[in-house]
């Protein structure tokens, strides 16, 4: 674990799993339709139980699927949160299809509704790089700017942590951050 400082936020770096953190807002990697997969998400919805579904087909009635790049937020169930932020990353196209936009419209949507719902501790898992595809690298630098940008703005968050899931994604993020935020 590594904690660096964007503004008045701690912004930490953890390699761990998403469903096990205590804070706020757990951001869910999710996909348009909102009723789960594999990966992050399907971790998400099989740790905090069938609560968060059950939201994620109301909002599905309510304003149909949800675009690349926007977030909607539900209950976290039985995870140790207060809420659940769903987003969808792009699906890695070669990267001339704005996947480099959408990212940061995913991480930039899920800061603000978290926001709106007063949350101040959220965690992140690393959008778009398991099964979209995105490079890891070109993701991680996409993320930990569009979290500095944000801070930089508004300090509303007393913490906002990347949680990545393997050892080799901790260490990308990790090198990262020092250029990011060390400067
Ligand atoms: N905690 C933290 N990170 C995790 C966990 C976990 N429990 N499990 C996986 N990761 P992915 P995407 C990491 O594929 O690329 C789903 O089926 C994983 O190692 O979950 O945005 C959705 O329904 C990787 O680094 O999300 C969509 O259809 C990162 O989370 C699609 O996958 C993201 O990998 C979204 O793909």
């Amino acid at each position: 674990m590594k904690t660096f400082k964007a503004n008045q936020t701690q912004i930490i770096l953890k390699q761990g799993d998403i469903t096990e953190e205590n804070c706020d807002g757990i951001v869910n990697a999710a996909n348009s339709s909102l009723m789960g997969g594999g990966g992050v998400d399907g971790a998400i919805h099989r740790a905090g139980g069938p609560e968060i579904l059950k939201e994620c087909k109301k909002i599905r009635e309510r304003q149909g699927k949800l675009p690349t790049g926007k977030a909607v937020i539900t209950t976290a169930g039985n995870l140790n949160a207060k809420a659940v932020i769903h987003t969808v990353g792009p699906i890695w196209q070669g990267g001339n299809d704005q996947e480099k936009e959408l990212l940061k419209k995913a991480y930039k949507n899920s800061l603000i509704i978290a926001k709106e719902n007063d949350l101040k501790t959220i965690c992140f898992p690393s959008i778009s790089t398991g099964a979209y595809g995105f490079p890891i690298e070109e993701a991680a630098e996409i993320a930990l700017k569009t979290i500095k940008d944000f801070c930089k703005e508004d300090q509303c968050y007393k913490e906002i942590r990347m949680i990545l899931f393997s050892e080799d994604d901790y260490e990308v993020y990790l090198n990262k951050a020092k250029d990011i935020f060390n400067k």
